[in-house]
């Protein structure tokens, strides 16, 4: 009920609210920073936090928002680990009367009312920046360029975008293309494992491998450790694009083992708290947040490397 000295509002602001948060899992470094920065700006922002790890596991996210639901938090915010089979869940949410933002990666309902807002990068414009820079390096090049491509969590955002922008771009030079492609599912152990597949097989049929497009750094710094073992080396035998810019890849791009690097920003949690105390506020919130993200080719990892905070 509203009183006279409208005093309401200010009441309704600076309640304690309750987020839910289903987080994807620890999956890479990214996945860690993401971690901290939601924790850390929920305590500064006074948000009462409930935090679930999935483990990877779209069965464990799910069941993570139905507990978030039957404890009736004022809000419900998830990084969903693949974009497809959400509707039901968010429905729920919906009938149940909790406000859902999505942090970091999109789900593909069509029915856009199952979810307030969306904070997170643009992953398509991230892979045109890998694309773009590869063109460029490329353009006087003679002959074929193979490129070899670690994908992301297979049905996940970032994987399915990430491939899409490079791919739209490189199509503009038909010497440029991919020879090889799997999922190394954001992890270094597993980017290691599939590289390993791809260095044995390139020499099965006596190929090269020019270039490693990587969806993620931890992939890419798993894939370096299995070159070096294999005696190829990595940021000179092969060129390295890779993806979030996490301090031990711009280590490693200052040691000439990456070439690029594709800045993706985990840092949103200062954001999301903003966003959740909006939402249950009842203040209109933007549909669509972008965060700001910059391209770091080999020649700045020296100066950039004492700026990252993650
Ligand atoms: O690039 C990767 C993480 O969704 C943007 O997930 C995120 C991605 C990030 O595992 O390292």
């Amino acid at each position: 009920s509203t009183n006279a000295t409208g005093t309401e509002g200010a009441t309704q602001t600076d309640k304690k609210i309750t987020l839910g948060f289903a987080q994807v899992g620890a999956e890479s470094g990214w996945r860690t920073a993401n971690t901290k920065s939601i924790q850390d700006s929920a305590k500064a922002a006074g948000v009462d936090l409930k935090f679930s790890d999935a483990q990877q596991k779209q069965e464990n996210q799910i069941k993570a928002i139905r507990s978030f639901i039957a404890q009736k938090v004022d809000v419900i915010a998830f990084s969903p680990v693949v974009e497809s089979g959400w509707d039901t869940v968010l429905k729920e949410a919906k009938d149940a009367g909790i406000p859902v933002i999505l942090t970091d990666r999109a789900v593909d309902s069509s029915d856009t009312s199952l979810y307030k807002s969306f904070l997170g990068s643009d992953f398509v414009e991230e892979g045109r920046r890998a694309g773009k820079w590869l063109l460029d390096e490329m353009k006087d090049h003679q002959g074929p360029v193979n490129i070899v491509e670690l994908q992301g969590t297979t049905g996940s955002a970032p994987a399915i975008d990430r491939k899409k922008g490079f791919e739209e771009i490189i199509k503009n030079n038909p010497n440029l293309k991919i020879v090889k492609s799997q999922t190394g599912d954001f992890t270094r152990a597993k980017g290691k494992e599939v590289m390993e597949a791809f260095i044995k097989s390139a020499k099965a049929e006596n190929t090269k491998m020019d270039v490693l497009y990587a969806h993620n750094d931890d992939m890419a710094l798993g894939a370096i450790q299995a070159l070096e073992e294999a005696g190829i080396k990595p940021g000179k035998d092969i060129l390295i694009i890779s993806m979030d810019g996490i301090k031990d890849a711009f280590q490693a791009m200052k040691d000439g083992k990456i070439n690029l690097i594709v800045e993706c920003n985990p840092l949103m949690g200062p954001q999301l708290m903003q966003i959740a105390q909006d939402v249950v506020a009842g203040k209109d919130v933007q549909k669509r947040i972008l965060t700001n993200e910059g391209v770091f080719p080999q020649d700045t990892a020296e100066k950039e490397l004492p700026n990252r905070q993650y």
